[in-house]
């Protein structure tokens, strides 16, 4: 078996969330795109555990894998094993392996992203990770792998090939190169490339060796649809590839193998980072959504920006990922607003439209057509099925299911792992 899970918006929908609630039914969870600009929160009990390259399979046991797909920042890798050994999750090679075909995350990444960001007039809000550059120089094929970290004849040839332009570009945008790869740094890396020697597998042929013997795997999207380097809004988007086909080829899995695919859905909808948000509520009740919701970026800690639930982007997220089931989150947010409106279709140049206009400049031009519900004033933590849910959310969760076409298999109330219920 072989499912799929992506962000049906712009990120931070709980993806984590729900992969965690799933991952205790699944051998392998494996990332196959993004890097530690993800920011996976999971609560269990008492504990917040925010995860940015391990996938968050790690805490009820599964093994865990980083596909070739994924930009790999070995820093902060480190930082995160240590952050869960604290917690008292192990992270050995028996449970977790990294494609060595991973593109590095390299210092200079970090240094670019960050200049070109400052130096950029329409700014895109990146999260100042390296992941843009790391990603044009996989496709430049001037990237660094996880293998070639693996050996310092290689790692050094390659640095020296590639550091001189580098250098030259950073010292042009008005950065420092003398700071950026010194001798240390370069120890620092083969270093962590002897720590990670023993993690380094090949993803695909092992991934597909458990599909073939029966096993279960699930791939872990990072960020959401809407962000997707090619059909999401564009510039206002990551490098990667966020949508499902992507599990594809970040981990070297073949679409035949592809069993189901799961949609994580906010019952509203929020971004950060720069773009188009038709539904933006900059009011108290943008304000409402951000303070109940905790609206705060996982890994930079930046305010979110909230809005109503927009169907037209769904429709569009439904199409590029072919879900065949959608996990709904963050309903207890919506207690205590009345009334609550979704956003069914768009008026753009005095015309109604149901999906997003072919231009992507013409997105920030549509104003949303609302359809009113009533709101409920009932605190839904303890919520345990959808039975148990006062009417009129039990309301809103069969409108969006309808509205979505899309059969709605998980609710969840709260950030904690019992605070979710399955549909009947
Ligand atoms: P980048 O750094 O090049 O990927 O930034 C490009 C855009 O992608 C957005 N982006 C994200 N959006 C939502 N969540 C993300 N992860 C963190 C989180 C973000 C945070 O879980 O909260 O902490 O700020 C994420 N990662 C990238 C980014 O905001 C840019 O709009
Ligand atoms: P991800 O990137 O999709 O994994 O999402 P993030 O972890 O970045 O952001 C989602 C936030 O919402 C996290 O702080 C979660 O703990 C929290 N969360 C997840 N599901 C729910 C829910 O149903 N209700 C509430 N109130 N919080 C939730
Ligand atoms: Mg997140």
């Amino acid at each position: 078996m072989f499912t799929i899970i992506t962000g049906a918006q712009f990120g931070d929908e709980g993806k984590g969330k729900i992969v965690d609630l799933l991952a205790s039914e699944y051998d392998i969870v494996a990332r196959f795109q993004g890097g530690d600009n993800a920011g996976h929160t999971v609560t269990v009990g008492g504990n917040v555990y925010k995860l940015h390259q391990i996938p968050s399979g790690i805490l009820v046991g599964a093994s865990v894998m980083i596909g070739p797909g994924v930009v790999l920042n070995p820093f902060s890798l480190m930082d995160e094993i240590k952050m869960l050994e604290e917690k008292g999750i192990s992270v050995t090679p028996e449970k977790l392996g990294i494609d060595a075909k991973a593109s590095i995350i390299m210092p200079y990444h970090i240094a670019l992203d960050t200049l070109s960001e400052v130096s950029r007039k329409n700014k895109i809000g990146t999260t100042k990770k390296g992941i843009s550059h790391a990603y044009s120089d996989r496709v430049l094929r001037d990237e660094i792998r996880l293998e070639d970290l693996l050996d310092e004849e290689i790692f050094r040839a390659k640095l020296k090939d590639i550091w001189p332009a580098k250098a030259q570009t950073i010292a042009k945008l008005g950065g420092s190169p003398e700071y950026i790869m010194p001798e240390k740094t370069i120890s620092e890396m083969l270093e962590l490339g002897e720590k990670l020697k023993e993690f380094a597998v090949d993803t695909s042929q092992m991934i597909n060796q458990s599909i073939r013997a029966g096993r279960k795997v699930m791939a872990e999207g990072a960020q959401g649809t809407l962000l997707d380097v090619v059909h999401g809004t564009q510039k206002y988007v990551t490098s990667s590839s966020t949508i499902a086909g992507s599990a594809c080829t970040g981990l070297g899995v073949g679409p035949s193998r592809v069993s189901n695919t799961i949609g994580i859905v906010k019952a509203y909808i929020t971004r950060v980072g720069n773009g188009p948000l038709p539904t933006e509520l900059a009011d108290e009740i943008g304000a409402h959504l951000t303070n109940v919701g905790q609206e705060f970026g996982t890994t930079t800690g930046r305010q979110r920006r909230c809005g109503w639930f927009d169907l037209p982007l769904l429709k569009k997220s439904i199409n590029l990922n072919g879900y065949t089931e959608l996990a709904l989150t963050k309903i207890d947010v919506l207690t205590g607003l009345d009334p609550i409106q979704i956003c069914v279709a768009y008026e753009l140049d005095g015309e109604r439209i149901d999906y997003p206009p072919l231009l992507t400049k013409d997105l920030d031009r549509c104003v949303p057509v609302y359809s009113e519900m009533s709101g409920w004033t009932e605190n839904l933590e303890n919520v345990k099925s959808f039975d148990d849910l006062p009417e009129n959310a039990r309301e809103y969760v069969t409108a969006i299911e309808k509205l979505c076409d899309v059969p709605i298999t998980y609710v969840s109330v709260g950030p904690g792992r019992e605070q979710t219920f399955k549909m009947a």
